[in-house]
């Protein structure tokens, strides 16, 4: 068993039902488990700034799939979601990002982990610590990235 950590988010249609299908199809899979999930979070769009608010979340897994047959299974349940590519870094009903697979490093054009960037986002950080706040991240704790981070405006949910 290898364990992962997923960020999921989306800002088109009903967000919290969104996310909430996205671990619905993702738990339905025989290899995978779904250990821990942070509180939602409600974030200020990065990258593209003339879309509406995102919500986020990070969720552990557990999982047999290969970092491949787990992207292959995010993108499917992207897909059943109605997950559409018009604008780079625009507006998605869901998007689901492999953030973190044991210690693996992957730099390839479909698939990199960690995710790049990941450390810079208040989006990915926050949601992030709340369910592993003792990992590091290219020997950075996680306290420390987020202490450094730029101020995107980002709250939790109620
Ligand atoms: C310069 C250039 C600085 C590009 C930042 C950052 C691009 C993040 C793309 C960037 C840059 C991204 C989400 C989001 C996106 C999300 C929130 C991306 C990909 N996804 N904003 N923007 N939540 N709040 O899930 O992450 S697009
Ligand atoms: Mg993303
Ligand atoms: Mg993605």
């Amino acid at each position: 068993m290898s364990k992962a950590y997923l960020g999921i988010g989306g800002n088109i249609g009903d967000r919290k039902a969104n996310i909430q299908k996205a671990l619905e199809l993702l738990k339905q899979h025989d290899k995978i488990n779904i250990l821990k999930v942070s509180s939602i979070y409600e974030t200020e769009p990065v990258g593209y700034a003339e879309q509406d608010w995102f919500y986020n979340i990070a969720a552990e897994i557990d999982t047999t799939l290969d970092p491949y047959e787990l992207l292959e299974h995010c993108n499917k349940v992207e897909k059943e979601l109605k997950r559409e590519r018009l604008i780079r870094w625009g507006p998605r009903t869901i998007d689901i990002d492999i953030l973190l697979y044991e210690d693996v490093k992957l730099d390839e054009s479909k698939l990199t982990i960690p995710h790049p960037r990941m450390a810079e986002r208040a989006f990915v950080m926050i949601p992030l610590s709340e369910i592993a706040p003792d990992i590091k991240i290219e020997s950075r704790s996680i306290s420390d990235i987020i202490n450094n981070l730029k101020g995107e405006k980002i709250r939790r949910v109620l």
